[in-house]
């Protein structure tokens, strides 16, 4: 997007009245050589994390499951869908947060495998 000079042909000379007509009060004057570039300020917004179940060898089905359904408020259906993607791609895109929830949530679900002693993993990475 281009950021155009809002005052391009509003430059006055030192000394000069404006001209006459309504808009000669309260012009502001500015020097021979000053030009003034107005930029609109760019929000940035806020990268987005995809949270992402890791596959591994160990972790029961069942469980890897419950852990969705608890976790990220998955139905049956979703749960049993990423749950069988991660199993046979290796990976599977739980859902896509905010940086702090995304990785609090990967955090949770994978303290949830670590208490029943399973390595289920999930990260949080950008989205792109
Ligand atoms: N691969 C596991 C098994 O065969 C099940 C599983 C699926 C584990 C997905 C983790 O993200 C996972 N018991």
């Amino acid at each position: 997007m281009r950021v155009f000079d809002q005052n391009r042909g509003k430059q006055y000379q030192k000394g000069r009245s404006p001209g006459s007509g309504p808009h000669r009060f309260g012009v502001a004057q500015m020097s021979d050589t000053e030009t003034k570039t107005k930029t609109k300020p760019k929000i940035a917004r806020p990268r987005r994390y995809m949270v992402i179940l890791l596959n591994d060898d160990y972790t029961p089905r069942e469980f890897v499951i419950r852990v969705l359904k608890a976790v990220f408020n998955l139905s049956e259906d979703q749960s049993l869908r990423v749950m069988i993607t991660a199993h046979t791609k290796g990976k599977c895109v739980v859902t896509v947060l905010p940086k702090d929830a995304a990785e609090t949530k990967a955090k949770e679900a994978t303290d949830f495998g670590a208490q029943e002693g399973y390595p289920l993993l999930f990260v949080a990475e950008p989205e792109e």
